[in-house]
């Protein structure tokens, strides 16, 4: 159910687009001390709550925090190039993990791979976020139609992916859960009323639980139910952003 690999290929890609993995995991993609370091840099200036889960802090927006509502869109767009910006400042003199991936993806799939346009506009990609020891990630989909659904961009998606390199872990927990049981769009939300996701129990055992070590970097199918499990003492902190895919002819796009 989990693939990993040494690089990213045109192969694995394949693999977890048709469905015959759940995850692909780089082990060591970064050396542990440098995540580390990298991660110690990120936190130096400090970071905010998201706005529709606030014990879980971020730095950059999500555009799913817009919820569809139009002035969070256009405040989601109008910091996107600043909120790049400042990831790789605050990475600096370091790469950003982010920018390495976005080379990476474009190297290895043959369409090559680019910032994803929404409304006519550039996405934002690369959102760090921290999320504090004893906090759980409910379990939840992400499934960018559901977030943009007057976009013909968003529908023409086949298969999405969500990307994330770990560099700080707690000692214990911080586990990724996921599930390979398919709940549609309508029943995750009634399920979910007001909360972005739902008590990980009411899946039953996860299909798949890996817990990352620093430095890793795992990409998994994002329309599927994921949770993580919380963590004891140390934040953990990852830099996560989506792929989205529309077959073997055409480009893979970014996006947080
Ligand atoms: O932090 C993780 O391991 C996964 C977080 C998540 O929900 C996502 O990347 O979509
Ligand atoms: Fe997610």
């Amino acid at each position: 159910m989990m693939l990993d690999v040494e690089c990213l290929d045109e192969t694995c890609i394949k693999k977890l687009a048709s469905e015959e993995v759940l995850a692909i995991r780089i082990k060591g993609w970064l050396p542990p001390p440098l995540a580390t370091r990298i991660g110690e840099k990120i936190l130096a200036p400090g970071f905010e709550g998201y706005i529709n889960a606030p014990s879980i802090g971020r730095i950059g927006m999500a555009f799913y925090e817009a919820e569809n509502q139009p002035l969070l869109i256009e405040d989601y767009f109008e910091r996107a190039t600043r909120n790049i910006t400042e990831l790789r400042n605050r990475c600096a003199p370091y790469s950003s993990p982010v920018d390495t991936l976005r080379c990476m993806f474009d190297e290895s799939w043959p369409a090559g791979a680019q910032l994803e346009t929404l409304y006519g506009r550039k996405m934002f990609v690369g959102l760090s976020r921290v999320v504090k020891p004893g906090v759980r990630f409910l379990a939840h989909h992400d499934i960018f139609a559901k977030d943009a659904p007057q976009s013909f961009q968003a529908r023409s998606l086949q298969a999405q992916f969500a990307c994330n390199v770990y560099l700080n872990m707690p000692a214990q927990g911080g586990a990724l859960q996921m599930w390979d049981r398919d709940i549609s769009p309508e029943q995750f939300d009634e399920m979910r009323g007001d909360s972005y996701g739902i008590d990980p129990a009411l899946l039953g055992t996860p299909t798949l639980e890996v817990r990352p070590e620093a430095g890793d970097f795992i990409m998994f199918n994002s329309r599927r139910m994921h949770s993580v499990t919380p963590g004891l003492a140390e934040p953990r902190l990852s830099l996560s952003f989506f792929v989205g895919y529309r077959g073997t002819a055409s480009p893979l796009t970014f996006w947080s």
